[in-house]
């Protein structure tokens, strides 16, 4: 009796010792396989990778930026996958230039130096737009509208000020913003701009910004231009700025797009069209709204799971267009860092949350990322 128990408790204990260690093992590789088919998680190598690595031998991957998410979680985002920034608002006329003898450079400061410190590209935004810009510049003392001589050379020291201190800094600049009008029937939009300085201004803006830095490249940007109407006036604008011999290097096709447009034939022959013009194209102010264009009241805010499928395969089909076309396309722009916050969530229908970029709301990657990055 003796002699069999210490056999059978020896038994015991090495069967303890030799199987406990296999289940831990083996349910760890468990764990650590769907850990690896998670592509959500830390460990996967994938993940040690942001959007711009996969992107590196396309184009720089950019996003717009507040000063105020240039720290905390959002500025390791911002690290891991973008390589160049946009101010979102702070480089606009009216915040930058808010008296005509003062300017107010801080925050644009702020987000020039930081990517400066981390080697991120800066694109500026925007040097001649409608809207955000101070109504002094369109005003005398008097209160009266200003002669275009006034005007023009109101707006040849914003450009000047503003290229100057960014000089070396700044790659790229979008000079002018939103000129032409949404209406087919009419070709220029009629701001202030245009009906004191008829269509002069443009050509000005751009030979102003040229002069203050030479190395600068100069965009013409708006939106729609993915749409007939639009695209037809954005080419004749920038062909006749070309042959005028006016300095403009490339159109941006701010990309505010949705679950529904552009479709993929409208996109490439917008790409297309611009391109035989000889100009670089960016997408300068991606972003896709996951409801539709004529959709002004949802019963609820909620990224249901269709609207987040149609936003993963329009996501997945304006990539592939990018990267089919890498040659002309040297710049990928998207307007906000994360689904936490967004214009869209005000725009076009103030406090309906929306959900357009590739993180969401807690800054993880959406499936919408993964698509993106799967080539
Ligand atoms: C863009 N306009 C602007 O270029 C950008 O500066 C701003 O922050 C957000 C969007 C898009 C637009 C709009 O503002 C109004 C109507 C249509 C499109």
């Amino acid at each position: 009796m003796k002699l069999n128990l210490i056999p059978n408790r020896y038994n015991k204990l090495v069967s303890f010792i030799v199987i406990l260690p296999i289940i831990l093992l083996t349910s760890s590789c468990e764990k650590a396989d769907a850990k690896v088919n998670d592509p959500s998680l830390d460990i996967n190598p994938d993940s040690l990778k942001g959007l711009k690595d996969y992107y590196n031998d396309y184009f720089p991957i950019g996003v717009a930026v507040a000063p105020s998410s240039l720290s905390g979680t959002s500025s390791v985002l911002i690290l891991k996958n973008f390589n160049s920034l946009t101010a979102e608002d702070v480089m606009k006329p009216g915040l930058i230039h808010p008296e005509e003898k003062r300017f107010y450079w801080d925050n644009a400061d702020k987000i020039v130096n930081f990517a400066q410190t981390n080697g991120l590209k800066m694109r500026g935004h925007t040097l001649v737009w409608h809207k955000q810009t101070p109504s002094w510049m369109f005003k005398d003392a008097a209160g009266n509208t200003v002669s275009k001589e006034v005007l023009l050379a109101r707006l040849k020291e914003h450009i000047t000020q503003a290229v100057t201190r960014y000089k070396g800094k700044v790659y790229a600049w979008d000079v002018v913003n939103e000129a032409l009008d949404d209406n087919d029937s009419k070709f220029y939009r009629e701001t202030n701009w245009y009906k004191i300085c008829g269509e002069e201004y443009i050509a000005k803006a751009f030979q102003w910004a040229h002069e203050a830095d030479p190395e600068a490249l100069l965009f013409y940007n708006d939106y729609n231009t993915e749409f007939a109407g639009k695209r037809d006036k954005v080419y004749r604008l920038v062909k006749q700025l070309l042959d005028a011999g006016v300095p403009i290097h490339g159109i941006g096709l701010q990309g505010h797009w949705n679950i529904v447009n552009p479709s993929e034939q409208d996109l490439r022959s917008a790409i297309e069209k611009y391109s035989s013009l000889g100009l670089k194209i960016q997408i300068t102010e991606l972003d896709v709204s996951v409801y539709a264009s004529g959709e002004t009241s949802p019963t609820d805010n909620v990224f249901t799971a269709e609207r987040e499928q149609k936003q993963l395969e329009k996501y997945k089909m304006i990539f592939r267009v990018f990267r089919d076309y890498k040659d002309v396309i040297n710049g990928v722009t998207f307007w906000n860092v994360s689904d936490k916050s967004s214009w869209l969530d005000n725009f076009p229908v103030r406090g309906r949350k929306n959900y357009p970029l590739l993180f969401d709301q807690n800054l993880k990657p959406k499936k919408a990322y993964w698509e993106v990055v799967k080539f």
